[in-house]
């Protein structure tokens, strides 16, 4: 990449933006700073509650091995909410269904039907046990020639994980579907930015999760009692959490490999001392240069210096979902039921098949009138603030009122 005149190679991930690196290192510090409010109660909850799970006494960060996914970035198992058991409700469904009801569901929106070949090409289930070959189970999808061979590469299993992760794939792959079009040449068929890319996907698995969807699908029985503050809860120990860890130490430590030379014998150092600045977790054991942790993330190794994706993605999700709920729904943006809508596919296929066309700071100022910003999340948040601070009365927080 430095012959074409980039620096180094996070500066040329960075550049599907239309950004500097020092752009996107900074807004990437002012999300995580708009959220930390709210990540810092979360800590101290989890800190608090895993400490009466486990029996110990109550840490100052969390460790590592507490969690319940091994890179901290999603903590939501932590929580199961009482009525909706979507594990036990999408076992009995088997994993065929899982793939069929996401398209489905975009389907009733007024996408088209998957061609056969999507199908036909993709591997979506776990391998057999006699299989002789190894399969990559991380998920993944694909535009093979930039018209309609669209595959994806999953192992859906029956349970709720999987489920989101299933609409996600399908956000891609509808992505490219809709961008596939006379329009958009064939060099300009990408997302808006990667993070539009990876937030679609994402949007329709939050509403795919939401209790009236839920109901009108009949995956839980209609008007059952559930706590709405846990559900919200659940949602944040996904949705907040990555924030720190996407746009904090997932991004300083590629920004540190890639443009700042990180030496290889500080690998391990660096990591873990980002995971207690960001994250404020610790590992289970000391953690020696023998190690390489950060490797253990598939896009460490397979899909470098673009992370942040992720994370951008997330706040942009919640200001697309929240202008379709409150400006097309007309419904409360927790608690929405997107099946059927045409007019909230519209405004979805308007942004998706324009591709790569259009600058998406424009795309997204004419779609919701708003910057991207952390406004959104924060408000559809804004109940679980209070409860938590309440939650946490009396409990000592020891992250401080910015990353350390
Ligand atoms: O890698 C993914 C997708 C790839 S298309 C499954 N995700 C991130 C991760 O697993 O770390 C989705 C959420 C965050
Ligand atoms: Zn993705």
């Amino acid at each position: 990449v430095q012959a074409l005149d980039y620096n180094d190679y996070f500066s040329y991930q960075v550049s599907d933006y239309g950004m500097s690196r020092e752009e996107m290192l900074a807004l990437c510090e002012q999300l995580i700073q708009d959220i930390w409010p709210l990540y810092r109660e979360l800590h101290t909850y989890a800190r608090y509650e895993l400490a009466t799970k486990y029996e110990q006494e109550v840490p100052e960060m969390l460790p590592a091995h507490w969690l319940p996914n091994r890179w901290g970035q999603s903590w939501s198992s932590m929580v199961e909410v009482e009525g909706i058991d979507l594990d036990a409700i999408l076992e009995k469904k088997g994993p065929e269904w899982l793939v069929k009801q996401a398209e489905l569901f975009y389907v009733s929106m007024g996408f088209e039907p998957l061609p056969q070949s999507f199908y036909d090409k993709s591997s979506l289930y776990p391998l057999p046990e006699e299989a002789d070959y190894k399969k990559n189970n991380h998920a993944s999808a694909w535009h093979m020639d930039l018209q309609q061979d669209v595959r994806s590469l999953m192992s859906v299993t029956p349970n709720a994980r999987w489920y989101e992760t299933t609409h996600h794939e399908l956000g891609h792959i509808y992505y490219y579907m809709e961008y596939t079009n006379p329009d958009v040449p064939p060099l300009l068929r990408g997302g808006a930015n990667r993070a539009f890319h990876e937030g679609v996907g994402s949007q329709m698995g939050l509403a795919a999760m939401q209790k009236p969807f839920l109901e009108g699908l009949g995956l839980i029985d209609e008007g059952v009692e559930t706590d709405d503050m846990q559900v919200l809860l659940k949602e944040a120990l996904d949705m907040v959490v990555v924030m720190p860890w996407g746009s904090g130490v997932m991004t300083q430590f590629e920004n540190s490999l890639y443009a700042e030379s990180l030496p290889m014998d500080q690998y391990n150092k660096k990591w873990w001392e980002l995971k207690k600045k960001y994250q404020g977790i610790v590992p289970p054991t000391e953690r020696g240069e023998e190690y390489c942790d950060a490797a253990s993330k598939t896009h460490i190794n397979n899909d470098p210096a673009q992370y942040y994706d992720y994370s951008l993605s997330t706040v942009i999700l919640f200001q697309l979902h929240n202008h379709i709920a409150e400006n097309i729904l007309k419904q409360d943006p927790r608690a929405t039921n997107y099946f059927g809508s045409k007019e909230a596919g519209e405004f979805l296929q308007g942004i998706l098949s324009k591709g790569a066309t259009e600058d998406w700071r424009v795309l997204m100022k004419e779609n919701t009138g708003e910057e991207i910003s952390a406004k959104a999340m924060l408000k559809y948040f804004e109940p679980l603030m209070s409860y938590l601070q309440e939650q946490n009365e009396g409990r000592e927080h020891t992250l401080g009122d910015k990353p350390m």
